[in-house]
């Protein structure tokens, strides 16, 4: 009933609605919509009451609510179905555990703070409450164990363009799996897969982005390399209107990036925002490290970097850093 009362008073936005309207409408009270008023309230929904007009919601809090995250969510499969926590080890932990358990494809696990995010290779990934979005998406691709890199490459784009809609900013995409902005980390992304060669049986892709954090909320071991969008934008964003526009941006590319041919297309935006295309960078790589120059990537995901004596090297994963910029 609570998310049928918010439901009512979003519908009407910056109006007021009488409470006896929201009482027949739902069948309740009058004493009954005020209680819910009165909760929203605490909520942090800022909602004026007038004993004539009734009620008016004014602001929205960037708050994870499910009515939020799912109100105008124009996508058919991604965020059909989500589960939301206050506080969670890690999104991606969690969302393995319900893709094992046959959670189905487009599943979402949301946290307002993660107190073990992880990162590739074991490394942490800072997640205060609050103020970024942490979340990880099940996914069930038809594609084989070899072409998991693409998952991350879709959703690099995705981010890209979602971010471009919906908090208006240019970033860049740095291989394999950082969105960057003014040479700094605003999101990174972690694919972690349960597949046989040929099939995948789920994919987890986790993304954490740096919405509200200011300078300080970044420890200080990892501010020469991070940004937040607040930093960058010097203002705040609401994570629920970036979160829809995620998944919608994440949707699109994903059915594209299925098939060869559209994933041709999604790699040439890849290409377009890479910020290491044509760059002399280095390359930790499980194969060893390499330094050489980025000329382009496969349709498998893969960097294919120049090295000095001509060769071409294709590496499928690995850490990239642009020489002299802190190594990162
Ligand atoms: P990565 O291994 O490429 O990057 C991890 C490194 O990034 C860390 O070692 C640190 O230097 C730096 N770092 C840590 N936290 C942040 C931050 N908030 N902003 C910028 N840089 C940071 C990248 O791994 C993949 C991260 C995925 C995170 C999501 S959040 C939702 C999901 N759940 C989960 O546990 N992980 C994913």
């Amino acid at each position: 009933m609570r998310d049928a009362v918010l439901s009512m008073l979003l519908d009407n936005l910056g109006n007021f609605v009488s409470g006896e309207d929201i009482s027949r409408q739902l069948g309740i009270t009058r004493a009954a919509v005020w209680k819910y008023i009165r909760l929203l309230q605490s909520e942090g929904y800022l909602i004026e009451s007038s004993t004539k007009k009734g009620y008016c919601l004014r602001q929205v809090p960037d708050i994870l609510d499910e009515v939020l995250l799912t109100r105008g969510l124009n996508t058919s499969i991604l965020g059909r179905n989500v589960e939301i926590h206050s506080s969670i080890g890690s999104t991606n932990a969690r969302a393995k555990e319900l893709a094992l358990s046959g959670a189905r494809e487009g599943t979402v696990v949301i946290a307002d703070e993660q107190v073990q995010g992880r990162g590739r290779l074991g490394r942490s990934w800072v997640s205060p409450p609050g103020k970024g979005i942490w979340m990880s998406v099940i996914l069930r691709p038809r594609l084989s164990s070899q072409q998991v890199p693409r998952i991350t490459i879709m959703t690099a784009v995705a981010v890209a363009n979602a971010l471009k809609r919906s908090a208006q900013i240019d970033v860049g995409i740095k291989w394999p799996n950082d969105v960057v902005c003014g040479g700094k980390k605003l999101c990174g992304i972690l694919t972690e897969v349960h597949a046989e060669p040929e099939v995948i049986h789920y994919a987890v892709v986790g993304i954490g982005l740096n919405v509200n954090l200011s300078f300080e909320d970044l420890p200080e071991d990892i501010r020469d390399i991070a940004t937040s969008l607040r930093i960058e934008k010097g203002k705040e964003f609401n994570r629920a209107d970036i979160i829809k526009s995620i998944l919608q941006e994440m949707e699109k590319g994903y059915l594209q990036g299925l098939r060869d041919d559209g994933f041709a297309g999604l790699l040439k935006e890849y290409e377009r925002r890479s910020v290491i295309l044509g760059k002399r960078i280095r390359v930790i790589g499980v194969d060893g490290q390499f330094s050489g120059y980025a000329q382009g990537f496969g349709l498998d995901g893969s960097l294919m970097l120049r090295l000095d004596d001509g060769r071409v090297e294709r590496i499928l994963a690995g850490d990239v850093s642009l020489r002299g910029e802190n190594g990162y």
